[in-house]
C-alpha cells in the first residue's frame, strides 16, 4: 500500500501532515517539492491544480488540502484515535483547525515567523512592518483559541487530536520569533499547553530547523 506525501520540509502545513502521521505510526514515503521556487512543476500541478503542499497519494487515491488529509490518515490507519466522538468535542476540533487556517497561518507564519525568524535566519530581506502586522493578528487569533482551548490536557480535552498538530506546527514556527514567544507567553493556557504538547517525540522528529547562511 504506497503512501507518499509530496510536501516541502520547511512548510508548515506539509508538517501537519507528517505530525498525525507520526502520532498514528504510519511509515510513508516523502517526496520534496517546493511550491515557492516557481514554475511550479506541471506533474505537481497534476496532483495539486493549486500548487500548494502537502499533497498525500495513497496508492491511487490523491488527496490535497491538509485539514482532509489529517482526517483521512486518522480514519484509514490504525494507531490512536485522533478526533473526538463526541459531537461537541468534535466541533470544537473542526472549529479550532479552521480558526487555524483562516486567521492564524498568514500572521502567525507568513508574517511573525517568516519576517522575524525565517527571512533573517536565510540571509534573505525582513521587513519589520511585516512582523508589527503579523503581531497583531496573531494576538487576535490567540486570544481568541485561548478561549477556546480546554483548560488543561490537550485543545478538545484530554486526548491529543488533530487540533494539537494543527496549532502546534504553526506555533512552534510562531515561538522561533522573538515577538512571537512574548505574545504566547501572553495567554496563560496555551503557554502551558504548548509546552506539554511542544514535547511529544513526532515535533522533533518533524523539525525543519532554521535555514543557515
Ligand atoms: N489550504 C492548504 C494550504 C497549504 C499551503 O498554503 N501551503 C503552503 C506551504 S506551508 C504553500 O504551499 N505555499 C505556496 C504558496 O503560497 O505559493 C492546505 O490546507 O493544505
Amino acid at each position: 500500500m504506497p503512501l507518499v506525501l509530496h510536501g516541502y520540509h520547511y512548510s508548515v502545513y506539509n508538517r501537519i501532515a507528517r505530525l498525525a502521521l507520526a502520532e498514528k505510526g504510519v511509515a510513508y514515503e516523502r517526496v520534496e517539492i517546493d511550491p515557492f521556487a516557481l514554475p511550479v512543476p506541471p506533474s505537481y500541478l497534476d496532483l495539486h491544480p493549486f500548487g500548494r503542499v502537502p499533497t498525500l497519494v495513497h496508492d491511487d487515491f490523491t488527496l490535497y488540502e491538509t485539514g482532509a488529509i489529517t482526517r483521512y490518515v486518522d480514519r484509514t490507519f490504525d494507531g490512536p484515535a485522533l478526533q473526538p466522538t463526541a459531537s461537541r468535542a468534535l466541533a470544537r476540533m473542526d472549529q479550532i483547525i479552521a480558526v487555524v487556517d483562516s486567521y492564524g497561518y498568514w500572521p502567525m507564519v507568513r508574517q511573525v515567523f517568516s519576517h522575524g525568524a525565517f527571512r533573517p535566519a536565510a540571509g534573505r530581506p525582513a521587513e519589520p512592518g511585516e512582523v508589527q502586522a503579523g503581531r497583531a493578528g496573531a494576538a487576535k487569533v490567540l486570544a481568541a483559541l485561548e478561549a477556546l482551548a480546554a483548560p488543561d490536557g490537550f485543545l478538545v480535552g484530554d486526548q491529543v487530536s488533530l487540533a494539537d498538530f494543527h496549532l502546534g506546527a504553526m506555533v512552534a514556527y510562531l515561538t522561533l520569533a522573538p515577538d512571537g514567544a512574548a505574545l504566547l507567553q501572553q495567554h496563560a493556557r496555551l503557554a502551558a499547553w504548548w509546552e506539554r504538547v511542544g514535547r511529544r517525540p513526532g515535533f522533533a522528529a518533524t523539525d525543519p530547523g532554521l535555514p543557515r547562511l
